[in-house]
């Protein structure tokens, strides 16, 4: 009782501190903003926020440009991939006015539980995997839930291929067709034998996307690989402003030679191992997706009901049964 009560009054202390925190950083904000707006405001324009600072905000403009922003209050949290409405405001700065509808909001429970935003407007999800570590196919089912539902379309990547041997080749052929044939793209790849590369490029051409997987995969060396000299104008920017060095916990949002756009964080890249409630996860099996909504019951668990229209289409073999165990499992571990 008593151990609770102070755990209680510590959590009290947290978020007061955090209370002051943001009244602060928001004080500063203001201030920054008046600042600005005192050596007189450019013309509206439209930009794309590619990485954030605390409260300082770099946005590019339509020519590539950086600009380190300040946003107007209420408009809630900016993040990498936003695009947004902003004025220049002097040399190399501005004031951001107005965000503009975002397509997908990549979010993550933070400090209690609460949804903290991570990325917005991304496209295409690219689930890494290899051949050793071992394809978990349980994972990538529960990565493919997690896009069908931001939703972005998702991109099987089989890292690592180099290693293919005889003791894993079937395997992995059973796997890759197991995915082909719900038609998902999966490509084979290796940052030591460059295979896939090209097939990757034609694939992220002129859209957004994120690498996720796990740790081991390589997806950090597949990140090195497309961008061979990284983008050095955030460093310039923020030794230049003494703002403190970019540190890989924020977002980072980097342009491809392709076209495309990839947003890079370990943050980013943990995405998609957290709840999802009954309804998501079941959604996300895309194959068992036109049977939604024809069960007896309305508030059919999918379990054991008569006239379930799911436990139908797995009778009817429209879902392997690897892929029907998964979502059973998915659902015990994860369902809220
Ligand atoms: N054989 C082989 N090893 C790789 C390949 N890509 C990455 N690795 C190795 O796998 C390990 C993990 O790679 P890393 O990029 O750090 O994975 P991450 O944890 O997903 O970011 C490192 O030792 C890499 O050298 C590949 O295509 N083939
Ligand atoms: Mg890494
Ligand atoms: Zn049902």
């Amino acid at each position: 009782m008593a151990k609770r009560r102070i755990s209680q009054q510590q959590k009290r202390r947290i978020a007061d501190i955090q209370q002051q925190r943001r009244r602060k950083a928001k004080a500063n904000s203001q201030q920054k903003i008046q600042q600005l707006s005192g050596q007189g405001l450019g013309p509206e324009q439209s930009g794309q926020i590619i990485s954030n600072f605390g409260q300082r905000l770099i946005v590019e403009d339509d020519q590539q440009q950086l600009f380190r922003c300040v946003a107007r209050q209420n408009l809630g949290a900016l993040v990498c991939g936003d695009k947004v409405i902003w004025q220049q405001a002097g040399d190399g700065e501005g004031v951001i006015v107005a965000l503009e509808p975002r397509k997908s909001l990549l979010q993550k429970p933070g400090f209690g539980g609460k949804l903290k935003p991570m990325a917005a407007n991304i496209d295409q999800i690219v689930i890494v995997s290899s051949l050793q570590p071992e394809p978990n196919a349980y994972l990538i089912d529960r990565y493919l839930v997690a896009a069908e539902n931001l939703p972005a379309a998702p991109i099987i990547l089989l890292n690592k291929i180099d290693l293919l041997s005889e003791e894993n080749r079937q395997q992995i052929a059973r796997l890759e067709a197991e995915y082909q044939h719900l038609g998902y793209p999966i490509i084979r790849a290796s940052n030591v034998s460059d295979e896939g590369f090209d097939e990757l490029h034609e694939q992220l051409k002129n859209k957004t996307s994120i690498f996720v997987g796990l740790s081991g995969v390589g997806k950090s060396s597949l990140i090195m690989h497309l961008l061979p000299e990284h983008d050095i104008r955030i460093g310039d920017l923020s030794s230049a402003t003494g703002e403190g060095k970019h540190t890989t916990t924020s977002s980072m949002l980097y342009h491809l030679s392709c076209g495309g756009q990839l947003i890079d964080s370990p943050g980013v890249r943990d995405f998609g191992l957290w709840n999802t409630s009954a309804d998501d996860i079941l959604y996300g099996f895309k194959e068992l997706r036109p049977f939604i909504g024809h069960c007896k019951f309305s508030n059919c668990s999918h379990k054991h009901e008569p006239g379930c229209a799911i436990l139908a289409a797995r009778d009817a073999g429209k879902i392997s049964p690897q892929r029907f165990q998964h979502y059973q499992k998915m659902r015990q571990e994860y369902a809220l």
